[in-house]
């Protein structure tokens, strides 16, 4: 096992880790910017180095510096967290050539994700169902015109180097093609230093879904089940959930034997997660692979038993995965909401400053991995991430139940957070549980939030109660699904005299 641990990140995902080394036994050193000198992460590791000042290209993403201290300090594993050198191949070379070993995967399977064409040239070698479009650099407005017809408008235009949305162009027509082709590789080349961008089918409102695998470096791969993403605005998730209320078992398992497949096909080690989009009629398609932690990591801890952290630092130290796929038993329901230091009413944006107060909840079904503490300035210099709550219950309606009794027990002051929408959103949800004359019909998807802004808002995407109302109608739809599938059958659930209602709503819209 390692001698030590550099955690080369900071906030909540940097005490996750040290958390995880604590309780191995393993010394942890912290790196920190000149923003973090009294940050927790630096409070609780056993050791902290200054790696520079407060902009991360000078501190956090600092290659040489970061594997200076580790060097000095006697560290042989690096653990980057998420963002910041998480994905960089380079770094992963890097600690390879410094002989301290990075907990991920190998720089080659970071390349081969890193790059969305290559990454689809590979997946159509090993047949997994991919977006249908292009897997090469589209050359000229001619060759785009030509593919585009043939796969149907709308068609998107992505970035090869982009990912998460960013680099993201909706085309409607052929004449939009064109121009938005221009826009799409000078913004590609200026966001990532690489113009190249290809063409794919576009999926009208398409849900998130992503499957988290684990692999050793001995070639076992297992899947750990698939969380909700749908939930999200600007390409920013807002509430996770595990399992999706949407796959059944034949589709999870379908779902999780393609994941291995990409992992597989990558040579992958270590954790990581498989993106889909899945459409109306629940076909569901690789988008891409993120190679890393992931932030909404704890549902699936909370759904599998398993410990993420623990499990990458044992692959990474050359053990094998202690189990095997059948011994992976998906559990009850977990939900998280992640609290930002944002101001709702000021266009979402960054809220930092001294924390004055901060009550943080518990009791039964309560996770908080928290990054904060009172008396300490949030600086502005990074993720406005503070926390993230995350309820477990034996179901859906126990873990939402929990999330709407815990959510009254945070209290932030000092800092604007997002935690007055969560609250007005779960105050919204079971409003309409019991109103259920209220109820409506329809799916969610990623659009269903953008869409419900625009029409609340008459376009103008500021109030939060719209939020409020979109994020609540968004989950209590799935709820309805679920009430549906549990009616089927048994006649029973509660769901009252609009239940046959729901059912032709729910077959219209492909849901049964
Ligand atoms: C798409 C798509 C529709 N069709 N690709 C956005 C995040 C990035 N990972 C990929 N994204 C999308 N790719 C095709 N061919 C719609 C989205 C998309 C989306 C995807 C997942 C979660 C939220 C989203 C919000 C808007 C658009």
């Amino acid at each position: 096992m390692f001698k030590k641990i550099l955690v080369a990140n900071r906030g909540e995902i940097a005490v996750r880790v040290i958390r995880a080394c604590r309780e191995l036994g393993i010394p942890s050193a912290a790196v920190y910017s000149d923003a973090d000198r009294a940050a927790l992460h630096v409070l609780m590791a056993d050791e902290a180095y200054s790696v520079g000042t407060a902009a991360a290209a000078e501190s956090y993403l600092n290659i040489s510096k970061i594997l200076e201290v580790a060097k000095c300090c006697g560290a042989d594993a690096i653990h980057p967290g998420y963002g910041f050198l998480s994905e960089n191949a380079k770094f992963a070379q890097a600690c390879a050539g410094a002989g301290i070993k990075f907990i991920g995967p190998s720089a080659a399977s970071m390349e081969m994700m890193g790059s969305k064409t290559r990454a689809r040239q590979e997946m159509e070698k090993a047949g997994v169902p991919f977006v249908p479009g292009t897997s090469r650099a589209l050359e000229s407005g001619q060759q785009a015109n030509e593919i585009a017809a043939k796969i149907g408008y709308p068609v998107m235009l992505k970035a090869a180097a982009g990912g998460g949305g960013k680099g993201m162009r909706l085309v409607h027509s052929a004449e939009a093609l064109q121009p938005s082709l221009e826009t799409a590789q000078s913004e590609a080349q200026r966001a990532f230093g690489d113009g190249e961008v290809y063409l794919e089918k576009a999926i009208l409102n398409p849900r998130h879904v992503e499957m988290q695998v684990l692999a050793d470096e001995h070639g076992n791969a297992v899947y750990l089940g698939e969380r909700e993403c749908s939930i999200q605005r600007r390409h920013q998730k807002v509430l996770e959930e595990a399992p999706s209320p949407l796959v059944d078992p034949e589709m999870r398992r379908r779902m999780g034997e393609v994941a291995v497949r990409v992992a597989k096909a990558a040579d992958y080690w270590n954790a990581g997660t498989v993106e889909f989009l899945v459409d109306a009629e629940k076909t569901f398609y690789f988008l891409e692979m993120n190679t890393r932690l992931q932030v909404e990591h704890p549902v699936t801890e909370l759904v599998t038993g398993f410990d993420l952290v623990h499990l990458q630092i044992s692959i990474a130290a050359g053990e094998e995965l202690p189990f095997r796929q059948k011994d992976i038993v998906i559990r009850g329901h977990a939900i998280e909401c992640r609290i930002y230091a944002e101001d709702a009413d000021n266009n979402f944006f960054p809220s930092p400053g001294k924390i004055e107060t901060l009550l943080t909840p518990a009791g039964p079904g309560i996770r908080l991995d928290n990054g904060v503490y009172a008396g300490w300035t949030v600086p502005i210099d990074y993720d406005p991430l503070l926390a993230k709550l995350i309820a477990y219950g034996k179901d859906r309606q126990q873990a939402i139940s929990r999330l709407a009794r815990a959510l009254p027990e945070y209290f932030v002051a000092g800092i604007k957070t997002n935690l007055g929408l969560f609250r007005r959103i779960l105050a919204e949800l079971f409003r309409r549980i019991l109103a259920d004359q209220d109820f409506q019909s329809g799916e969610i998807d990623t659009g269903y939030l953008e869409r419900l802004l625009k029409i609340e808002t008459g376009g103008e995407d500021r109030k939060g109660t719209a939020d409020v109302a979109a994020i609540a109608a968004a989950v209590f739809t799935v709820l309805e699904s679920k009430m549906i599938a549990s009616n089927n059958g048994t006649g029973a659930a509660g769901a009252g005299p609009a239940t046959s209602s729901w059912k032709r709503a729910a077959r219209t819209e492909g849901l049964m």
